[in-house]
């Protein structure tokens, strides 16, 4: 395939409700989506997971936008004949990015696999056709609105909880929401870097509550603060900002910091790195979960089909579209079924869009050649 345009999309998009966590409020998002044109016809979407400001991870949308035009778009129409595997090494020499480099990767793995009338799943070599979906609830003003929220999640049938936590909002909403939903259900924790190698005894006080695991509470570059609270603990670490590259995914493995690791395609830099640390977790028998990144129904889909993959032992941030959006633009959002979502099985990364109600968010469209 030999790319000959790229449209960059931006789309705003309310949430259905604010999403709070350690590193801020969100209301909506303004998201990157990007089309790929072949010389030959192909075409593909991708959407991009990086945040209006750097405050998850260095990149933020409208740097994506400069990257990709000024870097990454110019190396990709001088490489010529490429495929989708092709992409990573092509842009091996340009340092860091990753959530630009898996957004025009995944906009040329749509458009391969579309040509090539296959699937990503299929192309990942993943074969389950459902798999088990979590929900993440964030932050909320009172623990009697969190209780609401969590409760109307378990209704709705999700497999597992996370909560966001941050120091003092921990013990007790965590505490509570497990008295809300038994001993039995499934319950995990998500701190987004908010605490230090100071806080490990205090972190010790969540083993009470068999929590599935704790999720990235120290800083990204922490991995020695990780391991020690791993020793202290009883509650699996999990690591998200942290896992970068199948390198750091390694390293974490290798130094005790992350008995489990989070998964997601915009950080690692795609879905091809993903399919390598998901095939060394396998080997290390290290647990894995598909993260999200507050996607509409374009990363969504692709993410169900990495999720596919066996490896994928515990249930993902993969929930219903009406989690977030109140109208998604695709034709067939994600839905939760017994805590479950059907892996779609569509060509490409298994969307259709709705391109009625994508045309009623963008905001600005421009096309590079
Ligand atoms: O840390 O997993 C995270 C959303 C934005 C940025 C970081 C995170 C999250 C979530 C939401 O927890 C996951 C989802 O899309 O359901
Ligand atoms: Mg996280």
């Amino acid at each position: 395939m030999r790319p000959a345009r790229l449209e960059l999309r931006r789309v705003r998009m309310d949430l259905v409700s604010p999403f709070r966590t350690s590193f801020g409020s969100q209301t909506d998002r303004d998201i990157l989506l990007l089309r790929w044109f072949g010389a030959d016809g192909e075409e593909g979407w991708g959407e991009c997971v990086a945040l209006s400001e750097p405050v998850y991870s260095p990149e933020f949308v409208d740097g994506v936008e400069l990257v990709l035009e000024d870097h990454i778009w110019p190396r990709l129409r001088a490489a010529g004949e490429i495929t989708a595997d092709d992409i990573a090494d092509i842009l091996e020499p340009l340092r860091g990015h990753p959530m630009a480099k898996a957004a025009i990767e995944m906009a040329a793995l749509d458009a391969e696999l579309r040509a090539n009338d296959t699937d990503l799943r299929r192309h990942l070599g993943a074969t389950r056709d459902r798999i088990p979906s979590g929900v993440s609830v964030g932050i909320h003003p009172t623990i009697d609105e969190l209780l609401a929220a969590v409760g109307g999640y378990v209704d709705e049938g999700y497999a597992r909880i996370k909560l966001k936590i941050e120091p003092d909002w921990d013990i007790e909403p965590v505490r509570a929401v497990r008295e809300l939903i038994g001993p039995d259900m499934a319950l995990q924790v998500d701190a987004n870097t908010a605490y230090g190698r100071e806080d490990i005894d205090h972190l010790c006080r969540l083993d009470e509550f068999d929590l599935l695991l704790i999720e990235q509470p120290m800083a990204e570059e922490d991995l020695i603060g990780h391991a020690r609270l791993a020793a202290a603990s009883t509650t699996p670490v999990c690591l998200d900002e942290s896992i970068v590259s199948a390198r750091t995914t390694a390293d974490a493995i290798e130094l005790g910091a992350a008995g489990v690791i989070n998964i997601k395609p915009g950080r690692v830099g795609g879905y091809l790195e993903s399919r390598r640390i998901h095939d060394l977790c396998v080997a290390a028998d290290v647990p894995v979960w598909c993260g999200g990144m507050l996607e509409t129904g374009i990363g969504r889909a692709a993410n169900a089909m990495l999720a596919a993959l066996d490896g994928f032992t515990l249930p993902g941030d993969i929930s219903a579209s009406s989690r977030f959006w109140a109208r998604d633009i695709v034709v067939d959002p994600i839905t939760v079924v017994d805590g479950h979502v059907a892996v779609p099985d569509a060509p490409g990364l298994g969307f259709e869009l709705d391109m009625d109600e994508l045309e009623r968010v963008t905001y600005r469209t421009r096309l590079l050649d």
